[in-house]
């Protein structure tokens, strides 16, 4: 179930502003300390290394598998991933294959 982007009406008149949370990309480590935030994030992702990476964020939501991704990253290539999760933890890797077992992947709490 897809809910990044989503965009909620509620009665307010100034949207919450996005996190900005750069993500470094590299040979083996997602540039993202476990870390705990807040509210709408965007992420700034970057391939900083020499292999495709890409960054994916997946969790439960209720009793719901949640999955999203970036493309594929060539390197030095730069995207920008929105999320507006509901609190719990969830968890982020490189869904490149072997790369997470390499040690790309990190935990991500929303409060
Ligand atoms: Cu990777």
């Amino acid at each position: 179930m897809l809910v990044a982007g989503v965009q909620v009406h509620a009665q307010q008149t100034t949207p919450a502003k996005p996190q900005v949370i750069q993500v470094k990309l590299n040979e083996w480590t997602m540039g993202l300390e476990t870390m705990k935030v807040k509210g709408p994030v965007q992420f700034e992702v970057i391939n900083a290394g020499k292999y495709p990476h890409a960054l994916a964020i997946e969790g439960k939501i209720g009793d719901k598998d949640f999955e999203i991704s970036t493309g594929w990253l060539k390197a030095g290539e730069k995207t920008t991933l929105m999320v507006n999760l509901p609190s719990g933890t969830y968890n982020s890797y490189c869904p490149v294959p072997g790369h997470e077992e390499k040690g790309m992947k990190s935990a991500l709490t929303f409060e």
